[in-house]
């Protein structure tokens, strides 16, 4: 196992155990902003500088034949992405480690390499496209991997039970999903999984709501994946990607933590100091981005321009009750503290930065509002401090073919917005000002 050693000193070695008491001691004893700032980036205990230095060597000296500090080559391990590892493994509860990569496709691509020839695994129907591809052009050709895509937002338990066979070897959720904003039941999914002869793992691909908002390790899930290009990183200059598994999972984490070396799709130590840089601001930013949704996904409400709004946060979504039980303890102290203050004039409560929505009019409407924004910029990805909008059919969805994108409600007046930590005023202001300009094109 890579042992875990923070700012590469070698007196916090993870089997020396020093690194591991103080995740451990920091686990039991601090909130979500404190683990944020203070896992993984103590004082280098020889020059006490605050802040991790950036380690670019890729390979390690040895005092003699394998005997060295812990690190031997940089794609086995290195001491930033050892240290953002522990912050990941420390923000995600019930997380007892954490394995980073190069993408969210690349993390989506080995997890689905290690069930083997000829396995069969159970999606959520609504998967984000990359992942849909991965599933159905790659792991189908070269791994005989067959999935069986299934509404598990709404089909009833012996719809699940009967997608069940002797070779399902994992059940794949996002919650909410991407980009309809989907919102399964993690622990009732976990529950017919638990009952089903394979064993199945479930996994959940957790970026959306980013460790902040939910945590689905609590739940029951085996393996969480985040894409942390999007809100883990935060600021839109980092594509990486990694899995938290539980401590009853250690023989997992070993097989993944193999492929990780043995494959090498592994992010760089500069990418990795960024990463971790940008986590230490994830609970501040989250809050941020989840007043401001709220607030957007109001006005789209008002807006006569608009047909539908997709914000599980929004009192008069179907699903708000289980987005409100689905919270993780930090986000639910957050979201009562903002109850009590706002009280029945919130309307909802703050739940992620991402909205959906679909534009009255159809393709010509949300191409003109898309172009029409000022702060908003037309782009794909999501989860940065800036506002980002586009069209999933014809972007981030276009490799599902369109039948299924029309059975998913991915249709061409389909706006996704990635609401930013921009003043709230000035957010709402511009969706108010597009969606004008979107009508009078009409
Ligand atoms: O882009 P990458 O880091 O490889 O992550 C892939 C990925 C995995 N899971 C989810 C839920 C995602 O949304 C993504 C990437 N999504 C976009 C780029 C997008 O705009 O939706």
């Amino acid at each position: 196992m890579s042992p875990v050693i923070l700012n590469g000193d070698s007196s916090h070695h993870a089997n020396g155990t020093n690194g591991i008491n103080s995740i451990k001691e920091h686990v039991s004893l601090d909130g979500f902003g404190t683990r944020a700032i203070h896992v993984g980036s103590e004082p280098n205990p020889e020059t006490g500088a605050v802040i991790p230095s950036i380690s670019l060597s890729t390979t390690y000296k040895q005092d003699g034949v394998g005997n060295h500090k812990g690190f031997e080559y940089s794609r086995s391990g290195n001491p930033n992405r050892n240290a953002l590892e522990a912050t990941l493994a420390a923000l995600e509860s019930g997380g007892s480690s954490a394995i980073a990569f190069s993408s969210g496709s690349a993390t989506t691509a080995t997890v689905l390499q290690s069930l083997g020839p000829d396995a069969h695994i159970i999606s959520v129907n609504d998967v984000y496209g990359g992942t849909f591809r991965y599933m159905t052009r790659v792991a189908a050709v070269n791994q005989g991997l067959e999935t069986t895509f299934v509404d598990l937002e709404n089909a009833d338990d012996d719809t699940i039970r009967a997608a069940f066979r002797h070779n399902t070897k994992l059940i794949w959720i996002e919650s909410p999903t991407n980009p309809t904003l989907r919102l399964i039941d993690i622990p009732r999914i976990v529950s017919l999984a638990h009952e089903a002869p394979s064993h199945p793992l479930v996994l959940v691909d957790n970026t959306f709501l980013s460790p902040f908002y939910q945590s689905p390790l609590v739940l029951g899930a085996d393996i969480v994946l985040h894409s942390l290009t999007k809100y883990v990183n935060g600021h839109s200059d980092v594509v990486m990607g990694a899995l938290i598994l539980p401590a009853h999972h250690a023989a997992l984490t070993e097989k993944l933590r193999f492929l990780q070396n043995a494959i090498g799709a592994v992010p760089s130590a500069y990418d990795c100091w960024l990463a971790q840089r940008g986590a230490k601001t994830l609970h501040l930013r989250m809050k941020a981005h989840g007043t401001n949704a709220l607030a957007v996904a109001r006005a789209l409400q008002r807006s006569p321009h608009v047909e539908e709004v997709i914000y599980p946060g929004l009192s008069t979504h179907p699903r708000n009750d289980l987005a409100y039980r689905s919270l993780s303890s930090q986000a639910r102290t957050f979201v009562d503290k903002y109850l009590k203050a706002n009280g029945d004039d919130a309307g909802g409560f703050p739940y992620g930065g991402m909205i959906s929505f679909r534009i009255r009019g159809g393709a010509a409407q949300a191409e003109k509002f898309l172009t029409a924004t000022r702060l908003f910029t037309l782009a794909e990805s999501l989860g940065g401090v800036e506002s980002l909008a586009e069209l999933p059919a014809q972007m981030t969805h276009g490799s599902i073919p369109p039948a299924e994108r029309a059975l998913l409600g991915i249709g061409d007046n389909l706006v996704r917005l990635s609401v930013g930590v921009e003043e709230e005023e000035d957010l709402v202001a511009d969706v108010e000002q597009a969606l004008e300009v979107a009508a009078a094109s009409a």
